[in-house]
């Protein structure tokens, strides 16, 4: 099988068993609730605010690795890069979120090492380490951490929340960080967890529906927003960024943004380049669940070249090339969250993905491929 025709999952995460331990013992969001019905364990999750009352049901698929690998040849994925879930170490003091960052690393590294090989070059798992981006951590522990990360052969980049170390990801503090891991190559895989504010939702009870459709992706739009606006991709031009869920609103977004800016004495003459132009240099997940939204994404990342050489907004439409977009968006699967509701042999959350890559007008197999495997496996340094 070519290389290129690889089915490699960007966005799959675990909770590894010394972070459920954590989750175990503590008696505050987030944590693990232990019971057992029937005689058998009843894990409830509890890491989002207003989860159902006494948690959802969390099994193996969140820690076990033969059940993600069973995962993963049961949807024919090849290779997984895997990220450690949400709230990641947010929540801990700095002391002990250095020190279980590295332990994590370490066990992720492990994860990864020993599992079974795909090819003579290639395991079938690959990871994201994390940091101990918490309030009141030293520049040199995060320093340290990412020093850790890009010495094991595994761990490929870092996953991250959106709040740095308590002041965004627009704070200047971060200045070192993000020239590390642009030195390091690591790639950062920015992904939400406490949505925008929860006022928002009103009063009737749609479960989880806003905050994880709607809540998550701005959270990521407005991340990404900041960190624009801050020049961090000007100061740090090779730095690579993942954005989870397509970006969020952000590529819908991006040409207001750019109007806002221009006409904003602030920040008018801060930034390099239009707003536009930045999107071009990140990369996108394809969890966007359909076609359309996919092509849209590609199209906004293609259009980006337009605004190379400071641009114009007045650009003629005179349509872009989306199979160029293509190839810095790469599939995700999101698991082991949204399970199916009843037992099925494939999760359609999984499928639904799938397909829209497949549907994507004006892609041939070239793109699709590399959306399905071909982009990470470049990203990553896999080939
Ligand atoms: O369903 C959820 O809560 C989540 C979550 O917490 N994190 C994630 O990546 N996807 C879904």
């Amino acid at each position: 099988m070519a290389l290129a025709s690889r089915l490699v999952d960007i966005h799959t995460h675990v909770y590894l068993p010394r972070y459920c331990s954590l989750l175990r013992s503590r008696t505050s969001v987030p944590r693990i609730l232990t019971s057992t019905r029937d005689g058998k364990p009843d894990d409830r999750l509890l890491i989002l605010d207003h989860e159902p009352s006494g948690g959802r049901p969390v099994g193996p698929q969140y820690w076990d690795r033969d059940e993600k690998l069973k995962f993963m040849d049961r949807h024919g994925i090849d290779l997984s890069v895997v990220s450690s879930a949400n709230p990641w170490l947010d929540f801990l003091p700095a002391s002990e979120a250095r020190t279980l960052a590295s332990q994590l690393n370490e066990d992720l590294e492990k994860y990864c090492s020993d599992s079974p090989e795909l090819s003579l070059s290639l395991k079938r798992f690959y990871g994201f380490g994390l940091l101990p981006l918490v309030p009141e951590i030293s520049t040199d522990a995060l320093l340290e951490s990412i020093d850790q990360i890009s010495k094991l052969k595994y761990l490929k980049g870092i996953i991250m929340g959106t709040r740095g170390i308590g002041k965004g990801l627009d704070d200047e503090a971060l200045d070192p960080v993000w020239a590390a891991l642009e030195k390091a190559g690591l790639v950062v895989f920015l992904h939400p967890h406490y949505g925008v504010d929860e006022k928002a939702w009103g009063d009737k009870n749609n479960g989880h529906v806003l905050p994880l459709a709607l809540g998550f992706p701005f959270e990521t739009t407005i991340a990404t927003t900041r960190l624009i606006l801050a020049g961090v991709f000007d100061r740090f031009p090779s730095l690579r960024l993942l954005l989870a869920h397509s970006g969020g609103a952000l590529p819908q977004l991006s040409s207001r943004l750019a109007s806002c800016i221009e006409h904003d004495p602030v920040v008018a003459s801060r930034l390099k380049h239009d707003a536009r132009w930045y999107l071009g240099k990140l990369y996108f997940d394809a969890v966007a669940y359909g076609p359309e939204e996919l092509g849209f994404v590609a199209d906004v990342i293609a259009r980006s070249e337009r605004f190379e050489t400071g641009g114009s907004t007045h650009a003629p439409a005179t349509g872009v090339d989306r199979t160029l977009g293509s190839r810095r968006m790469l599939f995700g699967t999101d698991h082991p969250f949204f399970p199916p509701l009843t037992s099925t042999e494939k999760w359609k959350s999984v499928v639904e993905n799938l397909e829209a890559i497949d549907a994507v007008a004006g892609w041939g197999q070239a793109e699709k491929e590399g959306v399905r495997g071909g982009n990470a496996l470049s990203l990553f340094n896999l080939v």
